[in-house]
């Protein structure tokens, strides 16, 4: 079919082997590409239960139909795997020209099974794929790596590439690309550095096929026209991401203290307009026409900070000084570890510090304490000391020193940065997200402080759903940036044209919308097959939510009502067609033509 390239790559790195295998007309028809292929490969090929950081674990580097088109921003790649982080499904989606490239190379996705003997990276130029020795690569930080392999490859070479922390086995390191871009936040560099493999370089040049250029090329310059001359254009280029640091304070979403509070006394000094004031340079993905990454300067160099990066290293910790929440942010970077997390433990630590649990964690650190925090990133990366127990994320570190009320995370991933006392949707989002506690599947929160923030009512389960569809369906599957639209204000109507143009489907949005929930279905069940039970405990928000109202500001004594969020995730779940644990029905599933799915659940006991 037009629009695909029609074959994955496969790299077996025990085995030494490269092999291309045709992709099924029917599963691109179905999942389409990017995260829906990922899901698939994953249900079909893992053994259930195997150890996420076992050689049988499979690395997906997944691309979708639009990838690699010129457009409204479709530098983008889902990287997937089984999450060492939490035990279920886990995915990212980074902008990187390895996007690109892998297309230009005649792959839609790239899929590393095995461990190499020794440390590797995969070369990949057109039809040739190779395994190259890493040795003199294994223990640098991300950024030098990269840079090491383009003098080595040519500046036409992009790399994905892991840094120490992926290699220590970090169970929150991420894959990284072009010095600042992150991806795969439930530990997809940790899998990466069990196969022993620190970098993939790909070239590539050929077409990426279209199934009517004319009108694609048409469509595409005229959809940039439309995002680009939105009212709302001029400011994202100043600002970017950053600028949310100061709306999430005037709607008391900041988190702060490890999300006790809502607002931060220091919210201006690591916002979107100290960025601006202090900005040394604009970075984009490949093919981008927004460039979301902002540079300010940090004690060791610049850095990319972006939203989530400022509020989980600056004002959930206490630490209202944009020097150094970029320092942090910079650590993060190099050494390939996801900042979300990394504030999280780093929360948790300052938080158990102050309650008491001082003896058990062997030292305290207290709020705001940067150089403790630094201290403490490095030795997460290198799994020193007591880093040794903290990189194992705050599910484990709570297990181990006690405090779940106030480790925040959903399903062993940590929250990212939208408190929730005031904002029941937004905590079902988190709770329901496919990979974990993740934004990107459902930022409802901009839509719940606009309407009744305390209500827990039918339409804020179908506001989720709606957005799970989008987000997570249509953006993740032909991959492309959700930027355009959820930022400038790029219609909707956009996407299934540019689609039919690529791939010559007639693609509605129901189609989308369709592929989405047979996702989020298949995705469920592998979660399911994964833990061998199920419970609708696991589509909890954290404790704190519930029992510790907001102490300061315009909401103070707002939390989380429990009866409240129990209905929203009945309405959730019948919206969705799964039972009162969470479980996809027979039914629902034979709709979605995932009936093999079913038959799975019901041979292990497990069916909905
Ligand atoms: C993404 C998550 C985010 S979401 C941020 S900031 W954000 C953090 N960025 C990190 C970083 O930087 N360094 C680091 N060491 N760790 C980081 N962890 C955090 O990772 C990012 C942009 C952003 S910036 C967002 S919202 C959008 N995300 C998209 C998405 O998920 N899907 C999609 N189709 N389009 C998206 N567009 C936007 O892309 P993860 P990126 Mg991403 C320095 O990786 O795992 O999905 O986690 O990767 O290429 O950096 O794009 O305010």
């Amino acid at each position: 079919v037009a629009g695909w390239q029609g074959r994955l790559l496969r790299v077996d790195l025990t085995r030494r082997k490269a092999v291309v295998q045709g992709l099924d007309a029917a599963v691109a028809r179905d999942f389409i590409g990017g995260r829906g292929l990922a899901a698939k490969i994953l249900w079909d090929e893992l053994p259930p239960g195997v150890d996420p950081l076992s050689p049988y674990n499979k690395l997906i580097f997944a691309a979708g139909p639009l990838t690699g088109l010129p457009g409204p921003n479709f530098g983008k790649l889902v990287v997937a795997a089984k999450s060492p982080l939490t035990g279920g499904y886990g995915d990212g989606n980074i902008g990187t020209w390895a996007a690109v490239n892998l297309r230009k190379a005649g792959y839609d996705a790239l899929v590393v099974e095995g461990r190499a003997e020794k440390p590797s990276y995969i070369f990949i130029d057109g039809d040739r794929v190779e395994i190259l020795e890493a040795g003199d690569l294994w223990g640098l930080n991300a950024w030098s790596v990269e840079e090491k392999l383009q003098k080595i490859h040519g500046r036409d070479a992009a790399v994905i590439t892991i840094g120490p922390a992926g290699e220590n086995l970090v169970r929150f390191a991420t894959v990284v690309s072009h010095k600042g871009r992150s991806g795969g936040r439930p530990g997809m560099g940790a899998v990466m550095g069990s196969k022993n493999l620190k970098a993939v370089v790909v070239k590539g040049k050929g077409e990426v096929p279209l199934a009517d250029k004319a009108a694609y090329q048409r469509l595409a310059v005229e959809a940039v026209r439309e995002g680009s001359s939105s009212p709302s254009y001029g400011f994202w280029m100043r600002q970017g991401t950053t600028s949310t640091v100061e709306w999430a304070q005037e709607a008391s979403v900041l988190p702060a203290y490890n999300y006790s509070e809502g607002q931060f006394d220091d919210f201006s000094k690591i916002g979107g307009g100290a960025v601006e004031k202090l900005e040394t340079d604009l970075k984009s993905c490949p093919l981008c026409f927004m460039a979301c990454g902002h540079w300010v300067p940090a004690e060791s160099g610049s850095v990319e900070v972006d939203y989530e990066n400022l509020a989980m290293l600056g004002s959930n910790l206490g630490i209202g000084d944009l020097y150094k929440v970029g320092e942090l942010n910079r650590i993060a970077d190099v050494m390939g570890m996801d900042t979300i997390s990394l504030g999280n433990v780093l929360g948790y630590v300052m938080e158990a510090s102050e309650r008491g649990y001082g003896d058990r964690l062997g030292f305290v650190v207290e709020w705001g304490d940067y150089e403790a925090a630094r201290q403490l990133a490095l030795d997460i990366a290198y799994r020193r000391g007591v880093g040794d127990l903290l990189a194992d994320g705050v599910r484990k570190v709570a297990e181990r020193i006690g405090g779940q009320d106030f480790a925040m995370h959903v399903k062993g991933l940590e929250i990212s940065a939208y408190d929730c006392h005031a904002a029941p949707a937004m905590a079902l989002a988190y709770a329901t997200s496919p990979i974990g506690a993740h934004h990107k599947d459902a930022w409802v929160i901009a839509w719940e402080v606009k309407t009744d923030r305390f209500g827990y009512t039918r339409d804020k389960a179908a506001k989720v759903v709606e957005l799970q569809r989008i987000r997570g369906g249509w953006f993740e599957t032909f991959v492309g940036c959700r930027f355009p639209w959820v930022e400038v204000g790029l219609s909707l109507d956009w996407y299934p044209r540019l689609f039919k143009a690529a791939t010559g489907v007639d693609a509605t949005p129901e189609y989308f919308n369709e592929v989405g929930d047979r996702i989020y279905a298949l995705i469920r069940a592998f979660w399911v097959r994964e833990y061998g039970w199920w419970s609708r405990e696991l589509d909890m928000p954290p404790a704190k939510w519930f029992k510790e109202p907001l102490t300061k500001g315009p909401l103070k004594g707002a939390r989380l009502d429990p009866e409240g969020y129990g209905r929203l995730l009945d309405y959730y779940y019948e919206l969705r067609g799964w039972d009162r644990r969470g479980v996809p029905r027979r039914e629902t599933l034979e709709k979605l033509g995932l009936g093999y799915v079913a038959a799975e659940l019901e041979r292990l006991g497990l069916a909905g």
